[in-house]
C-alpha cells in the first residue's frame, strides 16, 4: 500500500465521519468539509508535527481552521488521530457538547475560535510572528481558508503583515472549491488570480490540484525551502468532492448530505488500516507558554486621578523581544 493510497483512505474515512456527524446533528457543513479532505489528510498525517497526547504542546505545529464552519473535517481528523472517539464527534452541535458547530478553544486541540470568516488567518499570522520572533522555535503554522472567505479585507491586512515580517513559518492553504455560501465566488476556479494576488502581497505561491495528495505533499515540502516568505498554497478543489450528486453543485452549503452518499465514498477505499499513519513528534524547542503573561512587561498608564488623557498615547507597553 503506497503513502498515496493510505492518505486517500484517511481522507475518505474523514469524509464518511463528516457525513455521519452532520447527519446526526441534522445541520452542519458536509460539502465544505469534503472539499478539504485531502488537504486535511496530508496536513494531519504527513506534514504537521504534533503529539496526540498533548495537542497544544508549546512546540507542536499550529493549525487554524479559518473556515471554521468546516469543522466536521477537523473533528474527523482528530478522530482519525485517536484523540476523539466516534461518539464524541457524533455529538456535533448538541447543546451539551463542546463539539460545536464552529471550533472553540474549550477543546484541547483548538487555539483560537473561528467561524467569523477572515479572522483565523490574522490569528495564524500572529502565531507565526510569535513562533519566529518571540519563541524563536521551529514550529510551523498552517491555516486553511475558504475561497469565498478570502474576499474579507482582514485577510489582506494579515497577508501584508505576514510578508512584511517574512513569516516563512506560515503556510496558508486556500480551499478553492469555486462555490461560496450561495452561487459561485467572484473568481470561481480561476486559481491563477488567487496566486497573483498572494504574489502581489509578498507570498511564495503554489497552485495544486487539492485532491491530489502527491501534489499537496510536494507543495508542503516546497513551502519549507528557504524562500524567506510566507507561502500560499492555492488548492483547486470541488465542493462536496466524493459525494454522489452533490459535487460542485450549488445549494448544498451548510446542509447534511443524504446518508446514502457514504456508499460511494466507501467504494473508493483501498483497504488501508485506520491508525497506520501517525504524525511525527514536534521538536521540543519552544519555551513553555506562561499564561500569566510573565514575559510581557506592561507599564501602568501615566496619569493623575481626574486628568483627561489619550489612553493609547500614554499607555506604554513593550514586548521583551520585539524585533525592531
Ligand atoms: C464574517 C462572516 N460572514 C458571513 C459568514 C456566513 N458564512 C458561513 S460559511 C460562508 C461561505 C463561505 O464560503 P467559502 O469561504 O468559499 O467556504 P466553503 O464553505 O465554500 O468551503 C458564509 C458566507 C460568516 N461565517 N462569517
Amino acid at each position: 500500500m503506497s503513502l498515496r493510497n493510505d492518505l486517500e483512505d484517511v481522507a475518505n474515512r474523514m469524509r464518511i465521519s463528516s457525513i455521519q456527524m452532520v447527519d446526526a446533528a441534522k445541520s452542519g457543513h458536509t460539502t465544505s468539509s469534503c472539499s478539504a479532505a485531502e488537504i486535511m489528510a496530508t496536513l494531519f498525517f504527513h506534514e504537521m508535527r504534533y503529539d496526540v497526547k498533548e495537542p497544544k504542546s508549546a512546540s507542536a505545529d499550529r493549525f487554524v481552521l479559518s473556515k471554521g464552519h468546516a469543522c466536521p473535517i477537523l473533528y474527523a481528523a482528530w478522530e482519525e488521530a485517536g484523540l476523539l472517539t466516534h461518539d464524541d464527534v457524533l455529538s456535533l452541535r448538541k447543546i451539551t457538547s463542546d463539539i460545536e458547530g464552529h471550533p472553540t478553544p474549550r477543546l484541547n486541540f483548538i487555539d483560537v475560535a473561528t467561524g467569523s470568516l477572515g479572522q483565523g488567518f490574522s490569528c495564524a499570522a500572529g502565531m507565526a510572528y510569535v513562533g519566529k520572533y518571540v519563541d524563536k522555535a521551529s514550529y510551523r503554522v498552517y491555516c486553511l481558508m475558504g475561497d469565498g472567505e478570502i474576499a474579507e479585507g482582514s485577510v489582506w491586512e494579515a497577508a501584508g503583515f505576514a510578508s512584511h515580517y517574512n513569516l516563512d513559518n506560515l503556510v496558508v492553504i486556500v480551499d478553492a472549491n469555486r462555490l461560496g455560501q450561495s452561487q459561485e465566488t467572484s473568481i470561481g476556479h480561476n486559481v491563477d488570480v488567487y496566486a497573483a494576488r498572494f504574489a502581489a502581497f509578498g507570498f511564495h505561491q503554489i497552485v495544486v490540484d487539492g485532491h491530489n495528495v502527491d501534489e499537496l505533499l510536494a507543495a508542503f515540502e516546497e513551502a519549507k525551502k528557504d524562500h524567506k516568505k510566507p507561502t500560499a498554497i492555492i488548492a483547486k478543489t470541488y465542493k462536496g468532492r466524493g459525494l454522489e450528486g452533490l459535487e460542485d453543485k450549488d445549494n448544498w452549503h451548510g446542509k447534511p448530505a443524504p446518508i446514502s452518499t457514504i456508499d460511494g465514498v466507501k467504494a473508493r477505499l483501498h483497504g488501508s488500516e485506520k491508525g497506520k499513519l501517525v504524525a511525527s513528534k514536534p521538536v521540543d524547542d519552544a519555551p513553555k507558554v506562561d499564561f500569566q503573561l510573565g514575559h510581557i512587561k506592561i507599564a501602568a498608564p501615566e496619569y493623575k486621578l481626574g486628568e483627561k488623557v489619550d489612553f493609547f498615547y500614554n499607555y506604554k507597553y513593550k514586548f521583551q523581544s520585539y524585533p525592531g
